[in-house]
């Protein structure tokens, strides 16, 4: 945790803009604003700062991050968290998945290089559970691990799996990821729906990643629910890669430059024809795809 590494003496655990939430070695937490305009802070991030207040520093660099997770946008990107180490896909019973929604989430974490769980949570709520399995199926087929959970339960399946990790909490709004978070770490009194109602603070309740300690060497990153995850920041290649089932047959297409579409001899069309692979991610491969195009195109400003 705070002072791994001397040289970058403090952890971000919150981000808000152009202010952040660090956590010292010893225990303190102080305000900081970054040095410089185009320098962005990530939750997760270890960084080097200069005190210029009791409770108040400047950060002055940002360690090499291990891991970035992002979504973008055409105008702007949304750092998720820096250096975790998973991530941790909730679900719900209620409100049902939007399928798109999970495999872009899943899609942006195997990019990052890292590891994901799936929780479902909510199972407490039975008449809505076939439904939400059933959902997931397409993710079971794809060997993800789906751990079933109520955060309204003291035990929690999934717990033994977040140890020594910095686990990133992502999924919808409302599906109960800060609800599960105040479970692990009971003084983390994360900002759940039934506050932000007595708040009026309108629908999104966690407005902020947030860092939470569970010990020594584990913690797990809040953040808002999301309803768009834009990922035009992926090449082709790198989405050919992300998609976990299409790598035993990269390479096996008759063209070098395959997209994939409907050229002869493409491995993955032909898996796709026989069922071995899954119709609808080979659609949103081709959307995703168009998305990068946009996106690069955007970027060299056309
Ligand atoms: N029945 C039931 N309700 C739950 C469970 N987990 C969370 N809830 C409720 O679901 C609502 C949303 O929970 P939150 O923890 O705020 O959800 P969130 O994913 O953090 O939402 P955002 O911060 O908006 O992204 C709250 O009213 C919780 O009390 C559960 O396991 N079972
Ligand atoms: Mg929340
Ligand atoms: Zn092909």
């Amino acid at each position: 945790m705070p002072g791994a590494d001397p040289a970058f003496p403090g952890l971000v655990i919150a981000s808000y803009g152009r202010h952040a939430l660090i956590a010292l070695a010893d225990g303190r937490i102080c305000h900081g604003i970054p040095r410089g305009r185009k320098m962005a802070l990530a939750c997760g991030d270890r960084v080097a700062i200069d005190h210029i207040g009791v409770d108040e520093c400047v950060v002055e660099r940002i360690a090499e991050r291990t891991t970035l997770l992002y979504r973008s946008d055409s105008y702007r990107e949304k750092l998720f968290a820096a250096n975790a180490t998973q991530v941790m896909l909730v679900t719900a019973a209620e409100p049902a998945a939007h399928p798109e929604l999970l495999h872009r989430c899943l899609i942006a974490a195997t990019a990052g290089g890292l590891p994901v769980i799936v929780v479902l949570n909510k199972v407490d709520l039975s008449d809505r559970l076939p439904a939400a399995r059933a959902g997931l199926e397409p993710l079971r087929k794809l060997d993800i691990d789906i751990i079933e959970a109520s955060a309204q339960d003291d035990f929690l399946p999934f717990r033994a799996r977040l140890s020594g990790h910095c686990t990133v909490m992502v999924g919808q709004s409302g599906v109960g990821k800060s609800s599960l978070i105040n479970r692990l770490c009971p003084g983390a009194r994360a900002n759940t729906d039934r506050i932000s109602e007595a708040l009026g603070t309108g629908k999104h309740t966690t407005t902020a990643t947030r860092l939470y300690r569970i010990d020594d060497d584990s913690s797990v990153i809040d953040s808002p629910g999301v309803q768009v995850f834009g990922i035009g920041h992926l090449s082709v290649s790198q989405l050919e890669s992300a998609f976990v089932e299409f790598r035993p047959l990269l390479g096996q297409c008759r063209f070098r430059d395959c997209r994939h579409r409907d050229e002869p001899g493409c491995a993955i069309q032909a898996a796709a024809a026989v069922g071995a692979i899954d119709v609808a991610r080979v659609a949103l491969f081709h959307k995703l795809c168009a998305e990068s195009a946009d996106a690069a195109r955007t970027r060299r400003g056309h």
